[in-house]
């Protein structure tokens, strides 16, 4: 490894990678290196136990029985609330709504602005969101007549921060912004662009499905009114995530499903809806999962998210630089303010060999549209190769992927 990498002092990758099980095994016949964690990251052993143990000793639904399975249960699902309030900084845990994960809470939340939005009105996104969050927001506009507005990028995969102001007008009723993408690893300056919104009374959606795993988030001091993540990208099982909400934007919105739980009392005449957060969690919920999300966090938390990312912007640092010497490479996303992931392409080697043939080598990265294909558009892409980092990737794996992409540009001559 080149000498010169800066590493951070006193973090312990080598103690972290041994509570991650999953990492320890051969690809054939290769070390695993994993760098697939923007599409979904590792789970620590106390992430794992959590399961374990609420299933061996505590499953019982919740908010439904008065025995004490059932009390024990409530009593966990709750707890994992408020550890997402903290993690967030959000004023209280009821604004902590879960769902499925990032999308099922960015579709709650357009499915309630229906009801808000009508004809001339403007729902604007920026051109590096993920499928998850242009969709949505189209099928409201074509519910409701309303505009979809894109504020564009540069070729650094950097936001246009004056073009975005100039497309907010008193007919913008809602933004929909990503707190850093998953083609490209750019972070946006969400802060700044939250306030420019709320010079014109605009709501906004910040999607924090990349930056959750890598950036500490305080929902107060952003001021957004919706902050959306999954926790498989933060270390916990799949299947769960949260939405977080202001209450007094909860409040008003329309419940997305109907079912048990959602609900204070049933008539055929009428249903009253129960108070937030549970109006918003209809049937029975990912209980095991939002407790492993608990346990999640409490394990980030105990490393702290500020360390693990210095070490993971040290190994982007790294990763950028050996990518240089790399003639045939060419970086996609080279914003200033970037994450822990590198998009690339290779001269004459589609992505989705790239993707293969580093799998032969046991080295784990994604390759495709990465659910951004106005991204690869932009770009004029089919597809990118993405290698992602998370707390417990080392220096050498680096070195592996640069190695193993050279192997590649030699065997394809
Ligand atoms: N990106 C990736 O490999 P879900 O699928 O609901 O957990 O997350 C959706 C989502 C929303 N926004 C952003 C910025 C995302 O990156 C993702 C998920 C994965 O990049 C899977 S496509």
């Amino acid at each position: 490894m080149n000498q010169k990498v800066e590493k951070v002092v006193g973090y312990d990758v080598e103690r972290i990678r041994q509570d991650f099980p999953v990492l320890d095994q051969q690809v054939h016949g290769k070390q695993l290196v994993y760098l697939d964690n923007a599409a979904t990251s590792q789970k620590p052993t106390a992430v794992i136990d959590s399961l374990v143990e609420y299933y061996q000793n505590d499953n019982a639904n919740i908010h439904r029985g008065v025995h004490t399975l059932s009390e024990r249960a409530t009593l966990s699902y709750e707890n994992a609330r408020k550890t997402v309030q903290q993690f967030l900084n959000a004023s209280s845990e009821k604004e902590i709504v879960f769902a499925r994960g990032a999308t099922e809470a960015i579709n709650l939340v357009a499915n309630a602005f229906t009801e808000k939005l009508s004809a001339g009105d403007e729902v604007l996104i920026t051109a590096m969101e993920h499928h998850s969050n242009i969709v949505p927001w189209q099928m409201l506009c074509e519910k409701t007549g309303a505009e979809l507005k894109v504020a564009p990028i540069n070729e650094q995969g950097e936001l246009i921060l004056e073009e975005f102001e100039k497309l907010i007008s008193k007919n913008t009723k809602f933004a929909a912004i990503s707190h850093m993408s998953n083609a490209l690893g750019t972070i946006n300056p969400i802060k700044q662009m939250i306030e420019l919104l709320h010079q014109h009374n605009v709501p906004v959606l910040v999607d924090g499905a990349q930056a959750i795993p890598h950036i500490s988030v305080d929902v107060q001091a952003l001021d957004c009114e919706f902050y959306v993540f999954s926790g498989h990208k933060l270390y916990a099982p799949t299947g769960i995530g949260a939405l977080y909400g202001k209450m007094e934007q909860l409040e008003q919105m329309a419940p997305y499903q109907g079912g048990g739980d959602m609900i204070s009392a049933v008539t055929f005449d009428k249903t009253v809806y129960n108070k937030v957060p549970y109006k918003f969690e209809a049937g029975t919920p990912n209980i095991a999962g939002t407790i492993g999300l608990g346990a999640a966090i409490d394990y980030v938390n105990n490393i702290g998210i500020d360390a693990i990312a210095a070490h993971e912007d040290s190994l982007l640092s790294y990763a950028t630089e050996q990518a240089k010497r790399i003639n045939k490479l060419r970086v996609i996303g080279t914003a200033k303010n970037k994450g822990a992931i590198l998009s690339f392409v290779l001269e004459g080697i589609h992505p989705h060999d790239i993707g293969t043939m580093m799998d032969h080598q046991g080295i784990a990265v994604r390759a495709g549209h990465h659910c951004a294909m106005p991204v690869m558009d932009f770009f004029g892409v089919p597809a990118t190769a993405r290698a992602s980092f998370a707390m417990y990737n080392t220096h050498q794996e680096v070195d592996a992927l640069m190695a193993g992409i050279e192997n590649l540009i030699e065997m394809f001559g």
